[in-house]
């Protein structure tokens, strides 16, 4: 990944660094992370310890990235949109500490490293996947009060994001849909909740730090869901074409425990058409930024063409 040079995302022709704004943007988010969290020494050690391990594992941090884009494309400032960026992936974090536990999903390696309940025990793994959801909000609220978007609006649609309606529904359903036949309709209910909740609440938080205009809002919710959806039926595509090694995680899960995937129930080459689709339709949603929002293009692009 280095450039793209995806038409009007910045300027016909023009080229934006993705690279470099993935660089910049996480090493920023990295550190306003090491702020809002509790010292590894920090009584109990072992909590912090543990949570800070999964939290500074080596994610690709899209999440944050796609909270700061937004922020930039609504005329906002990157410091006002760093509560929302870490809040996004402290959720993000536990939802897969606890994705990855022996009750759910049981996996060894997650981020090229082995799984928080392999190194620090499942009780453990447990509460700081916990610590890391409650801190999210303790983060969030520290985020700057907005005309249109007060803190607590703020907070409630990052609890939405990831409460039982949204990002739990999808892991429930997921859980559920185990071993089972399902058909596209009841994928995209999965994958609506699972994934494209949280990507679309990343971008929608980004807007708010900013005072978006409610125009700008439902065209971020519009990218954010179309992104979202295109970006787990890519994560189903690499599960099955990728190695373990590449992707930082056990590769070729979903076949043994039977998920209901797109590359399963479509194949491959009807998946990978599907992506792009979505991810034409989250395009044709930045319209109204008129070329103005760049990074979310590149994003959208990247997420897109992404091999890990
Ligand atoms: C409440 C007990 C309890 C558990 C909640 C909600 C949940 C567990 C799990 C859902 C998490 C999940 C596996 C979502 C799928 C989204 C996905 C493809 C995650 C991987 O995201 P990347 O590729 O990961 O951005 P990195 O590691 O790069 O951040």
């Amino acid at each position: 990944m280095a450039r793209t040079t995806s038409p009007g995302a910045s300027g016909p022709g023009s080229q934006f660094d993705l690279e470099g704004f993935l660089r910049e943007r996480t090493e920023t988010v990295n550190a306003a992370l090491d702020g809002f969290l509790p010292k590894a020494n920090a009584r109990p050690a072992t909590i912090h310890k543990a949570m800070r391990y999964s939290l500074f594992a080596g994610g690709k941090r899209i999440r944050p990235a796609l909270v700061l884009a937004a922020a930039e494309a609504c005329g906002g400032a990157l410091f006002d949109a760093l509560p929302a960026a870490a809040a996004v992936e402290c959720i993000h974090t536990y939802s897969l500490i606890h994705d990855d536990l022996p009750a759910m999903d049981n996996d060894d390696f997650r981020r090229g490293k082995p799984t928080n309940h392999k190194v620090f025990g499942e009780g453990i793994a447990v509460l700081a996947g916990d610590a890391l959801l409650t801190v999210a909000f303790e983060i969030l609220a520290q985020a700057p009060e907005r005309k249109r978007y007060p803190v607590a609006v703020q907070i409630r649609e990052l609890a939405q994001a990831s409460g039982s309606l949204q990002l739990i529904a999808g892991q429930v359903a997921d859980l559920e849909g185990e071993g089972k036949k399902l058909a596209v309709p009841q994928l995209r209910y999965i994958h609506e909740r699972k994934t494209s909740a949280l990507l679309c609440g990343s971008v929608r938080l980004g807007g708010m730090s900013a005072n978006c205009t409610a125009g700008q809002l439902e065209a971020l919710t519009d990218f954010g869901y179309h992104v979202g959806l295109a970006f787990q039926v890519i994560d189903d595509i690499l599960d099955v074409t990728q190695t373990s090694e590449k992707l930082g995680k056990t590769a070729g899960k979903d076949v043994v425990a039977e998920k209901a995937t797109y590359p399963a129930i479509v194949g491959l080459e009807k998946s990978r058409r599907i992506a792009e689709q979505l991810t034409a339709k989250a395009f044709a949603a930045l319209k109204p930024f008129r070329g103005k929002a760049p990074a979310l293009q590149a994003l959208a692009e990247y997420l897109l063409k992404r091999d890990r």
